[in-house]
């Protein structure tokens, strides 16, 4: 067991995984450029939190994954699907709420989903996905299989209880899950520094004898690297690890936050002096890819992205009676009969003990 803030292993992607690799992290951040003007256009409902500056923690995290390993994440997360392979066209739809979106309307920006490529939500209670990681990992280990398990969450999410029981249960029974918390320095509105007693997050799994990383996030191919060292050791060796990415992110919190109550515009513009991005395309670029090449790609890009708000604007409506499908295990619609609009359980008003004043 080690707990090691290790940035120094070598570990080059050749020139074709690159290419693709910053194909992903273009696309992403277009997608999420398309997503925010679409959600002040109002064609988006409900919440929208964007990426934008994480995109080389995210890329190099999902790459480093097998066919058949389960990826379970937090809300944020329009580039962890389109990392998995969902086409663009379905994760715009999902943010519109139209049928043919990955989880055909039901879930919306923090809930996409993808069974058929291992990928398993879109949570949208902090914390809430480290159970269901667990749980998925002590299946995969009931069931005999060498895969593993990646479970992301963000640096907000490792106060709640659930980190502490996951991470324990995920120890004392040696599954194969791999927990990457993002840290990108901040919640809703308060840094790691002001919420965390520790806040370097890697240090803390030591206290369930786990091993723990730190790695830059914003670095794709140090990302790819520490994130397939310690999935290879979950599904060969069932020994569950913490994986710490520090990156950052540019946007608000969500779309209707400004983000600047809790930092300021140099701290922003500093970090977007680091644009993984830019880091990513000039290492491209070292590696013989010619410049020309790259523009052509963008632009290839920028038009999917097009194509998949245009696809979104005209794909229809899911259904009305299938908008529960499932959502509630079949047979429990009986617990919903008696539900009303108003007063879900056939109440007529809220009555206050003592009356509402004096
Ligand atoms: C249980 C719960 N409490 C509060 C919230 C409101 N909330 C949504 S995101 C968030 C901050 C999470 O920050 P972090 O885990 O660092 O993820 P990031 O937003 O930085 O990706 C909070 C408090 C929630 N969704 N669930
Ligand atoms: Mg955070």
């Amino acid at each position: 067991m080690a707990t090691i803030d290790r940035t120094d292993a070598p570990f080059d992607l050749d020139s074709e995984d690159l290419y693709e690799h910053y194909r992903m992290m273009f696309l992403i951040r277009r997608f999420e450029e398309a997503a925010e003007r679409q959600y002040k256009a109002a064609r988006i409902g409900g919440y929208c939190h964007l990426s934008s500056g994480q995109e080389a923690t995210t890329v190099g995290a999902v790459a480093a994954l097998e066919e058949d390993d389960l990826l379970v994440t937090g809300y944020r997360c329009h580039g962890f699907a389109l990392a998995r392979g969902v086409p663009a066209e379905a994760v715009m739809a999902e943010l519109f709420g139209r049928a043919h979106g990955c989880a055909h309307g039901r879930g919306g920006s923090m809930h996409l989903l993808d069974v058929s490529r291992g990928y398993y939500g879109g949570w949208g209670i902090v914390g809430g996905q480290l159970p269901i990681a667990t749980g998925m990992a002590l299946s995969l280990v009931r069931r005999g299989a060498e895969q593993a398990v990646l479970c992301e969450l963000g640096d907000g999410a490792v106060n709640m209880g659930a980190w502490h029981e996951s991470l324990n249960l995920a120890a004392v029974w040696k599954l194969p899950v791999v927990f990457l918390v993002i840290n990108n320095k901040y919640g809703m509105g308060t840094s790691v520094e002001r919420a965390s007693a520790e806040p370097d997050i890697f240090k803390r799994a030591a206290a369930y004898r786990m091993e723990g990383e730190r790695v830059d996030g914003d670095d794709l191919e140090q990302m790819e690297a520490a994130t397939s060292r310690l999935l290879k050791r979950a599904r060969e060796e069932r020994r569950p690890a913490v994986l710490e990415a520090m990156t950052y992110r540019y946007r608000g919190h969500s779309v209707a936050d400004a983000g600047l109550a809790y930092r300021t515009k140099e701290e922003i513009e500093e970090r977007r002096r680091e644009d993984p991005l830019v880091r990513t395309r000039e290492l491209l670029e070292a590696r013989g890819v010619p410049g020309e090449g790259i523009d052509a790609l963008e632009i290839e890009v920028e038009a999917e992205v097009e194509a998949a708000v245009a696809f979104a604007e005209h794909d229809e409506a899911p259904a009305v009676d299938r908008l529960a499908a499932g959502v509630y295990t079949p047979g429990s619609e009986e617990q919903f009969e008696r539900m009303r609009p108003g007063g879900p359980f056939g109440e007529a008003e809220l009555v206050f003990a003592g009356g509402l004043g004096a």
